[in-house]
């Protein structure tokens, strides 16, 4: 044979095994399951079912319920899962610190139904939305047990600002008696803190955290739970009155309630200085073992149909502008679930938070829940 019919026979191998071995051959080969982790109530009966009957992966689903925890274990590495889900403002540390793969978009046909808006939101933290791709979002916020809280305000009434319903002594104290739950978490608590103040929830300045250790001091003695996820059930039958907790959760607590009619009648309220808004984002791993079967993941939840029975569920809003049609009417014309563009306009965006200001929130939090 002469050299350069080997070279040509050579070049065509290497291009047919480059067809076949090319990034869409790896998706193929990659073995049938796929890892996943995410916030606990948080998908419906079906997703995965579905996703498994239809692709024949085979999902191993872990839930987590605050950021702190998802954090360590990427930092530490080899986790194992190709899909976990934090929330945007922790997300950005991780993909700053190289812990997270790019979203490839030309594997992902149903980008296009991402509404362009989340996608701006996103952007702020994910230049050019690289790495991140919104699950769902809602906000942090107080739900109270209306008629307990009612009841044991007596001739108080209500405040004009929710938010004095957790942060100011003289309603607070009069709360403790039907039990007051507070989200187990410093990035949270502290925000939503700071945010009571006055100040930017995720601030850069060391100096807003001056009033923020005094505050939840004043708070403390009336604090009976300190829960991320249990605190749902603990409204839903009535054992608490009043939590800062997420938005659907509390929305979750209040389907319960009347499924289980256990007569309690459980409300999120949106404060009249507005929520901390939170978005939720599927990222990979950098190290993820299966990126092939994520992005089918990514793309099968960006359906319309899929990203609707997420919020039918759990009552959290989803960033899929295709889905509203298939948005039960109850949960579409829930006020606290897709917010009015007056509501929006309250609530305070997610940001950045930076390591230092990470353990300053810690330090905060963790004398506060311990008490010293
Ligand atoms: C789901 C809570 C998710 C919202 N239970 C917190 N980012």
């Amino acid at each position: 044979m002469k050299l350069s019919t080997l070279r040509t026979v050579t070049t065509l191998l290497a291009a047919s095994v480059g067809l076949l071995f090319g990034p869409a051959a790896q998706a193929q080969e990659e073995e049938k399951i796929l890892n996943v982790y995410n916030w606990s109530d948080y998908i419906a009966e079906d997703t995965i079912k579905n996703f498994e009957k239809e692709t024949g992966i085979k999902v191993r689903y872990d839930s987590f319920d605050n950021n702190e925890i998802v954090h360590a274990k990427l930092v530490a590495g080899k986790t194992g899962y190709d899909i976990v889900v934090p929330s945007s403002y922790w997300a950005k540390l991780q993909a700053d610190g190289g812990l997270l793969r790019k979203i490839d978009k030309s594997q992902i046909p149903n980008y296009k139904n991402l509404d362009p808006d989340v996608q701006a939101t996103l952007a702020k933290l994910d230049p050019g939305n690289e790495f991140f791709v919104n699950w769902l979002w809602g906000y942090t916020t107080v739900g109270i047990n209306v008629d307990k809280v009612k009841a044991a305000l007596g001739s108080t009434p209500m405040p004009d600002n929710a938010w004095d319903l957790l942060f100011k002594p003289e309603y607070i104290s009069k709360l403790k008696s039907c039990g007051v739950s507070m989200l187990d978490s410093a990035t949270e608590v502290v925000p939503a803190a700071l945010h009571y103040l006055g100040k930017p929830p995720y601030t850069k300045s060391v100096a807003d955290f001056a009033q923020v250790p005094g505050l939840l001091k004043s708070i403390r003695p009336y604090v009976t739970l300190f829960s991320s996820s249990g605190y749902i059930n603990d409204l839903a039958n009535g054992s608490i009155c009043l939590a800062l907790g997420f938005s659907g959760d509390i929305n979750i607590a209040r389907q319960r309630a009347i499924d289980g009619k256990t007569g309690q009648n459980i409300q999120a309220l949106i404060p009249k200085t507005g929520g901390i808004i939170f978005m939720d984002v599927m990222v990979i791993p950098a190290d993820a073992p299966r990126p092939g079967n994520a992005h089918k993941f990514i793309n099968y939840i960006l359906r319309p149909e899929v990203h609707a029975g997420l919020s039918n569920k759990v009552f959290y809003a989803n960033p899929n502008k295709e889905s509203k049609k298939f948005v039960k009417p109850e949960v579409a014309n829930n006020p606290s679930v897709f917010l009015s563009d007056a509501d929006l306009k309250k609530m305070a965006a997610p940001d950045a938070i930076n390591n230092d200001i990470r353990r300053q929130m810690t330090r905060i939090y963790t004398s506060f829940k311990t008490g010293l």
